[in-house]
């Protein structure tokens, strides 16, 4: 991938700027210094976090390795790990001296802090609800859009894998401790990153199947002309990433300590990841009946239960999703 572009930072900003400058165009920015009041930016340091909620038991990621997931692991198990221990022994783990520490990640993948489902009451995470009164929604998107708020903890040298949300929202990502390198790429480039296709064996359809620290260029040429932003996160910086950019982060600090907050945008800027992922949608409600799938739940998997000419007609249409843009 060539990087073309570096993710711009910027000082606070109101709601109407923010949403002029950077989310009527879809275009991805740091914006630095609107968390300086947060409790969270002294009160989720890996010490108090231990004296909190050291006893809490939460379900995260384990690795084979430093990627999350590490989709070259040999089965989807091991794709997939995720275990059950205390706050404080995920923490000995991640700010453990030797490398092993990137195996694991906290997300809220596994425990959402807050959800918010179209027409319902917002639902909080009785494991993690001390944490919601630590910082305060970032005062850039209208609090009826929310969607809904996760936490992430790791240490050093985590990947999390390229990929765009499935929820399709607009996304902020706040740096509360540590620091993290981001990669972001615009949607339009989507057909050179080779996502897992619609109905496939390995359902994440909306993650690349290239390994960016180590790309297979053999196997995905295109992937050497993709043109990709890359950004860095300090403590106290808010990256928004923009509906279906695709992203992966590399965890800097030794301890890190994020939360992001997840909105549903007034109306969908047209992309070739939209378009791809509405596809998807609509098949997976058409096959389920489905009123609203979770957001992150790697979905495609109910399509392998399809019977061989629902899944081949699938591929097809996701083959001409993905297909090189006319010139
Ligand atoms: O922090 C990370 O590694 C992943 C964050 C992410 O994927 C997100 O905010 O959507």
């Amino acid at each position: 991938m060539q990087i073309t572009q570096s993710v711009p930072t910027v000082g606070p900003l109101t709601q109407a700027e923010f949403e002029q400058r950077f989310v009527r165009v879809g275009r991805p920015v740091v914006i630095r210094g609107m968390l300086e009041r947060w409790p969270a930016r002294a009160s989720w340091a890996a010490e108090r976090l231990r004296t909190r909620l050291g006893d809490v038991v939460l379900r995260g990621k384990v690795s084979t390795n430093h990627m999350h997931p590490n989709f070259l692991a040999p089965s989807m198990a091991q794709m997939f790990r995720t275990e059950e221990r205390s706050v404080a022994a995920w923490l000995e783990r991640m700010l453990a001296r030797d490398s092993q520490r990137a195996r694991y990640l906290i997300s809220g993948q596994e425990e959402p802090l807050v959800n918010v489902r179209r027409g319902q009451a917002r639902q909080t995470s009785a494991k993690l609800a001390a944490l919601v009164d630590d910082f305060a929604l970032p005062p850039l998107f209208d609090e009826s859009r929310l969607y809904t708020i996760w936490t992430w903890f790791s240490g050093a040298g985590v990947r999390t894998w390229l990929h765009f949300d499935n929820n399709g929202c607009d996304n902020l990502n706040a740096q509360v401790h540590g620091e993290k390198r981001c990669w972001l790429v615009p949607p339009g480039q989507q057909w050179r990153l080779s996502p897992f296709p619609l109905g496939a064996a390995v359902p994440a359809y909306n993650c690349s199947q290239v390994n960016l620290e180590s790309p297979d260029l053999a196997q995905f040429p295109e992937f050497a002309q993709c043109q990709g932003w890359e950004g860095r996160l300090e403590a106290g910086d808010l990256l928004y990433i923009p509906a279906f950019w695709y992203h992966a982060f590399e965890h800097l600090g030794r301890y890190n300590a994020n939360v992001n907050f997840w909105w549903r945008p007034t109306e969908t800027r047209p992309s070739d990841v939209a378009h791809r992922w509405q596809l998807h949608r609509q098949c997976a409600q058409a096959l389920a009946d489905e009123s609203e799938s979770d957001a992150h739940a790697l979905d495609g998997g109910r399509f392998a239960a399809q019977s061989a000419a629902v899944r081949a007609f699938l591929s097809r249409l996701d083959k001409l999703a993905l297909s090189r843009p006319a010139e």
